[in-house]
């Protein structure tokens, strides 16, 4: 009997998750619990982690789960790595769903570097306005270059005081649109955009919106996670699933 754990936290998982409850087949949504109130899927979904490789490796034994698909967000490595490790341990067959990264468009003005140290060393000492759209987890490294203005974008309101003198945080959940970042960056005067290379539609309209604005843009490349086979589409999941497993799709 097919048992589907899914890891989720992106569109892509979202697309799926709709595709899986359509074949009804047996399948589980897994958040990690980072956000307040994330979206509602249309699969029974656990939030929050499993404890590690061990803790992962135990679910997978005591929930039945034949198949995992990891669709998290290609920053999310730690979670990939786990997923690789425990699978292996628990025989459970492991499907990536990942998106390919944004590759620069003509009039782009893109500066890549490696992590987010490195976006952090390509800032100006003081001066810049900087759209520091990478969410909350690495904010505080930006601290090293408190001379400039941060406008930074988050799913929930913080709870602490932000960890930049001259800061603004505006609260808003993907996925975005062009003219919307667009006019946020024109009101805010920004002169540098920072952003993950997390891929997808869902994110890049900052990209996009810099491009037409003639703003440079920091772009910071995915952390590297163990070979696992990958697959680019909700469609190709479902596809292989149905090699794999009794779904009917
Ligand atoms: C908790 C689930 C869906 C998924 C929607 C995608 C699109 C909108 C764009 C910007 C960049 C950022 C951030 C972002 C995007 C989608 C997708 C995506 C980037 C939710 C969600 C969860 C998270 C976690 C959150 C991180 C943060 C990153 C904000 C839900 C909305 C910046 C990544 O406050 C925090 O602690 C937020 C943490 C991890 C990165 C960070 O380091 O702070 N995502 N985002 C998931 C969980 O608990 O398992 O709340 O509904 C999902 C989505 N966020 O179903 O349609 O597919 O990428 N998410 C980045 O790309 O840089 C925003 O502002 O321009
Ligand atoms: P991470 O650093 O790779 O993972 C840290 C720990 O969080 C994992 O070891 C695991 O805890 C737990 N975890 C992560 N994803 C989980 C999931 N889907 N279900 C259950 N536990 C999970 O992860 P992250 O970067 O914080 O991302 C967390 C979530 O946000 C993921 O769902 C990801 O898809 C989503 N997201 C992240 C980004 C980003 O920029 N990082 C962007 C968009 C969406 P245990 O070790 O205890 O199992």
């Amino acid at each position: 009997m097919t048992r589907i754990l899914l890891l989720g936290g992106t569109t892509e998982a979202s697309t799926l998750a709709r595709l899986l409850a359509g074949a009804g087949a047996e399948a589980v949504f897994s958040y990690a619990g980072r956000t307040e109130r994330p979206a509602p899927q249309p699969l029974p979904t656990r939030v929050g982690g499993f404890g590690g490789v061990p803790g992962l490796a135990d679910y997978l034994r005591d929930e039945g789960i034949t198949h995992v698909v990891d669709a998290t967000h290609p920053f999310a490595a730690g979670m990939s790595r786990n997923a690789v490790a425990a699978c292996a341990e628990a025989g459970v067959a492991l499907v990536a769903l990942e998106r390919p990264g944004w590759t620069e468009a003509g009039g782009a003005c893109w500066t890549r570097v490696d992590d987010i140290a490195g976006a952090v060393s390509a800032l100006p000492e003081r001066g810049a306005r900087v759209f520091l759209a990478i969410g909350k987890q690495n904010v505080a490294d930006f601290a090293a270059k408190a001379g400039n203005f941060y406008l930074l974008r988050l799913v929930d309101p913080p709870k602490d005081p932000l960890p930049l003198p001259d800061a603004e945080a505006v609260i808003a959940r993907g996925p975005f649109d062009v003219a919307g970042d667009r006019a946020l960056m024109q009101h805010h005067r920004i002169t540098h955009v920072v952003a993950k290379n997390g891929g997808g539609a869902g994110a890049r309209a900052k990209l996009d919106a810099a491009r037409a604005l003639g703003l440079p843009v920091i772009l910071i490349d995915r952390p590297a996670v163990p070979p696992r086979k990958v697959l680019h589409s909700a469609e190709a999941v479902m596809a292989w699933l149905g090699h794999e497993a009794d779904l009917g799709v």
